[in-house]
């Protein structure tokens, strides 16, 4: 299939509330830093950055049980959700610029407001689909799947903050790729909703063409609809993406990190995306956070079509002397 000649609308969301150590919210600076807009700019469509959201920390938000800033996370949610809609509605596809993974929830739930029958792919080290009940951290980026997913319903609390939205997803709809760091309660969750998921382990076994092979299959094999990908930086190895807060040893390599990409770019049917977690603040030095910065910005530009075997989009015929 052939893309659409899409325009790109790119949201800054600078929030770090889901998690307990500062910087992510200087995640879309550092990526904006990183050429993203120019890189965007050399592929085919229109780019429109609409720059950061504003989020406002809530004065008075205890914990709910030992979850962390409810009311905060889950109005940063709601903005998102609409600025996210919006965007999709207006024909553009959506990039949102995290800030922490629980920015997610409101990225998947604004855009499943205008595409109902969206599929999520989910390319971490982490599986982020704790309910607050198995979650050993508390922190709302390990639990925004558990937020979405219609089979978990019965299984959540009422968490403050979150009554403007319901679960939208069903659990043979997503995929997962990359996951190595998982906690009991998250894989008794993945297996019992019989959730498709790839492991680091798995593509070792399987290699990174067979795992898109059969995620593609599993997610469009019935019917082709819009994918969100949800992308946090730490899926790759911590030598390629130093500045995150949580990494784990024996991550995606660079080329496997760019071939989901491509793959997803290749379907025609990617509508939005998200990329998280890149926090400037925790690497050794400069060239640390220049390295994982200069990676999202290559992520993006993969998933929006920029390809290594090159594009002849400037050029209709050979240039010849006249
Ligand atoms: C753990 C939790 C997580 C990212 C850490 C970790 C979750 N499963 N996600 N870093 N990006 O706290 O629920
Ligand atoms: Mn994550
Ligand atoms: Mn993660
Ligand atoms: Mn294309």
């Amino acid at each position: 299939q052939q893309n659409r000649a899409h325009s790109v609308a790119i949201l800054g969301a600078p929030f770090s509330k889901g998690q307990k150590r500062r910087g992510v919210e200087h995640g879309p600076k550092a990526i904006r830093d990183a050429g993203l807009v120019e890189r965007l700019t050399n592929l085919e469509y229109p780019v429109h950055d609409f720059g950061d959201l504003s989020f406002q920390h809530l004065e008075k938000d205890e914990h709910f049980m030992h979850v962390p800033f409810p009311r905060t996370v889950g109005r940063a949610n709601q903005l998102l959700s609409g600025a996210v809609s919006r965007a999709v509605g207006a024909g553009h596809t959506s990039v949102m610029l995290g800030g922490d993974h629980s920015l997610a929830i409101g990225s998947v739930a604004g855009h499943a407001q205008q595409c109902p029958d969206l599929c999520l792919i989910w390319v971490d080290a982490h599986a982020d689909i704790n309910t607050p009940l198995t979650s050993p951290s508390g922190n709302l980026h390990g639990q925004s799947v558990s937020f979405m997913l219609k089979e978990l319903q019965d299984k959540m609390p009422d968490v403050p903050g979150f009554s403007w939205m319901k679960p939208f997803l069903a659990a043979r709809d997503v995929v997962y790729i990359g996951l190595r760091d998982v906690d009991p309660g998250e894989h008794i969750i993945l297996k019992n909703l019989g959730i498709q998921y790839f492991s680091m382990r798995d593509i070792d076994r399987m290699g990174i063409q067979r795992v898109m092979e059969v995620t593609l299959d599993h997610l469009l094999s019935r019917k082709q609809r819009p994918i969100h990908l949800s992308f946090d930086i730490d899926a790759f190895d911590p030598s390629l993406a130093p500045a995150t807060g949580t990494p784990v040893n024996g991550g995606l390599t660079y080329r496997e990190g760019i071939y989901i990409t491509e793959e997803i770019h290749n379907t025609g049917l990617l509508s939005a995306m998200d990329l998280v977690e890149v926090n400037p603040t925790l690497a050794a030095g400069p060239e640390a956070v220049e390295a994982t910065a200069s990676l999202a910005v290559d992520v993006i530009a993969s998933s929006l079509g920029q390809t290594r075997e090159g594009a002849h989009a400037a050029f209709r015929e050979i240039p010849a002397p006249k």
